[in-house]
């Protein structure tokens, strides 16, 4: 499935092509991108991507025509940590913590994630839907092109498998495509109270299962935290979730440093998120071990936690992807543009590893590197045009969305050039 399309005339083509030793995100100019069926199958100089055109017996001038002129195109951008399907809300518990309450204080005391699992086990499928649709079209606004996300707020058989079937439906209802992750242990319910260990023998043995069979998750991830799941709790789940065939996430080191990062190299996950508190050590092993690291400066930035350490994951040999972490708790944000203002003010990256942690790095911690995440021959036609002429704006313009067009496997899914566009 997919479309085809010319880009022509951009002031940028932005690749993010994985060029060995390189920092800069690959930039070219005077060039053209033909994507035929949802795939990129020309880039480069016009004159050369016309020839190669003519050699197949079309022009330019045969295919449906964007005009990018003055303008940066980027990749879509892949949004690889959210907690995407969810009711309620949670803010008084957001007035709480201004007030000064912990949010892990909150939470021991039954609010914080357990209200957002009373809100969601309440709701239908339908509601359900009604709500991760209307937040796709939010990030889609964005220029996100790939979601990730993860269950957590049911904590049980049903409400678990509840929300991952409705995040698959989405991905099917919607151009934005949905990568769902299994998050069962996201917190201990109160049918498991001060029993953490009794409640993830449950998940192994009665939910985990049934979620790789179906096919309904592609990761397993766990909130690996003082107070919800120790270490080695968190071990034994991920273990039995990888001998199920699921890929490894962690929440890690987010509010203490419990040996995530560690934890997380240890057992080969695809990516260790949050780190606000990692180790050294934990930082080496991460590099070793080729695990992404995952960065939510936007929940640090709510919680008012110091950030994490990314210039040190980077000066490590590290791997270092953005994402929003929009949830109804911590971080109540699709914006990809305060993440990468914080990206550069708070976090010390600059535009280019910005740009690479949005898109090709954040690919890469969701294992689909080979299919988006860059703009190249063969890969999927996903990607943004920017009302900008670099992608050096996009900190720049602290907060503001820059995005103009977003194309979906080369289709224009959204278009806010003029009124009678695709608006989104
Ligand atoms: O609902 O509070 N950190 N999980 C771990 C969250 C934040 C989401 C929430
Ligand atoms: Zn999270």
């Amino acid at each position: 499935m997919g479309a085809d399309l010319i880009i022509e005339n951009a002031a940028e083509i932005v690749t993010c092509a994985p060029r060995a030793g390189e920092a800069r995100p690959g930039v070219l100019t005077g060039a053209s991108l033909v994507i035929e069926q949802g795939r990129i199958t020309h880039l480069g100089p016009a004159e050369r991507v016309a020839a190669e055109l003519a050699a197949k017996g079309r022009t330019p001038a045969s295919f449906p025509r964007l005009d990018a002129a003055g303008k940066a195109v980027l990749p879509g951008f892949i949004d690889a940590h959210t907690h995407l399907v969810f009711a309620g809300d949670r803010v008084d518990e957001f007035s709480r913590r201004l007030a000064g309450e912990g949010y892990l204080e909150i939470l021991r005391h039954g609010g914080g994630i357990l209200s957002t699992v009373r809100a969601t086990r309440r709701a239908s499928r339908e509601e359900l839907l009604r709500l991760g649709r209307k937040r796709l079209d939010a990030m889609l606004a964005h220029g996100v092109t790939t979601v990730e996300a993860k269950s957590g707020y049911g904590l049980d058989r049903d409400t678990e498998i509840r929300q991952l079937e409705v995040a698959c439906e989405l991905g099917c209802l919607h151009p934005v495509e949905v990568v769902p992750t299994f998050l069962g242990a996201h917190a201990v319910p109160e049918e498991y109270r001060g029993r953490p260990s009794a409640y993830i023998d449950f998940l192994i043995a009665a939910v985990l299962p049934e979620v790789a069979a179906r096919g309904l998750a592609r990761f397993c991830d766990v909130f690996c935290e003082t107070g919800v799941f120790s270490p080695a709790e968190a071990r034994r789940l991920l273990r039995a979730a990888a001998d199920l065939g699921l890929g490894l996430k962690i929440h890690a080191d987010e509010m203490s440093p419990l040996g995530g990062a560690e934890l997380a190299a240890e057992l080969g996950a695809v990516s260790a998120d949050h780190l606000l508190h990692v180790s050294p050590a934990g930082i080496a092993a991460l590099a070793r071990a080729g695990v992404v690291a995952v960065l939510l400066p936007m929940t640090a930035f709510s919680l008012r936690e110091p950030y994490a350490p990314a210039r040190a994951i980077l000066e490590a040999g590290g791997t270092v992807a953005l994402a929003t972490d929009f949830n109804p708790g911590s971080c109540y944000s699709e914006s990809i543009p305060l993440l990468s203002a914080l990206g550069a003010v708070a976090l010390g990256l600059s535009a280019e590893e910005i740009v690479a942690a949005l898109t090709i790095h954040a690919a890469a911690a969701l294992g689909i590197a080979g299919t988006v995440g860059s703009l190249e021959v063969g890969k999927q036609g996903d990607l943004v045009v920017l009302d900008a002429p670099s992608y050096r704006h996009l900190p720049y313009r602290l907060g503001v969305n820059l995005v103009e067009t977003v194309v979906k496997r080369g289709e224009i899914v959204c278009d806010k050039r003029n009124p009678g566009g695709t608006a989104c």
